[in-house]
């Protein structure tokens, strides 16, 4: 009774553990976008929080093509940037694909509240660019 409690305790650390890791397919998406040259569909999550509050956030992306193909192999350089007062962040957000088209981007440091967007170069099977607007609280 006791290990299956210090079981059941254990479990509910690591779920808690990885939550901040990034949002689960299957969450609702903060936003479905479509890519500047409009050959990919790519849902938006956001975590810890969704919307993303100022701080640190984790974005995944669920990219697919047209016909809902999800799309590995692809390479992701991303700038988080803030339009209405033209600057960046100083940290370099990290990418890791973690397969089925899903890309988490760590690191992502939205130090102030506003209006942001991630603007995303996409390279390897195809090239193209996605802008994605985050509004930060
Ligand atoms: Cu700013």
């Amino acid at each position: 009774m006791i290990a299956l409690l210090a079981l059941s305790m254990l479990l509910g650390l690591q779920l808690g553990k990885w939550s901040h890791l990034g949002a689960q397919r299957g969450s609702p998406a903060l936003a479905t976008l479509t890519s500047s040259a409009g050959d990919l569909q790519v849902e938006v999550r956001t975590a810890p929080g969704q919307p993303p509050s100022v701080g640190l956030s984790t974005v995944t992306l669920n990219i697919t093509d047209a016909a809902g193909t999800p799309q590995n192999g692809l390479s992701l350089a991303v700038v988080p940037w803030m339009p209405a007062m033209g600057h960046g962040t100083s940290v370099t957000p990290v990418v890791a694909a973690t397969g089925k088209g899903t890309y988490r981007i760590y690191n992502v440091s939205l130090f102030m509240a506003g209006q942001w967007e991630l603007r995303v170069d996409v390279r390897g099977t195809t090239t193209d660019q996605l802008v994605i607007p985050l509004l930060v609280s």
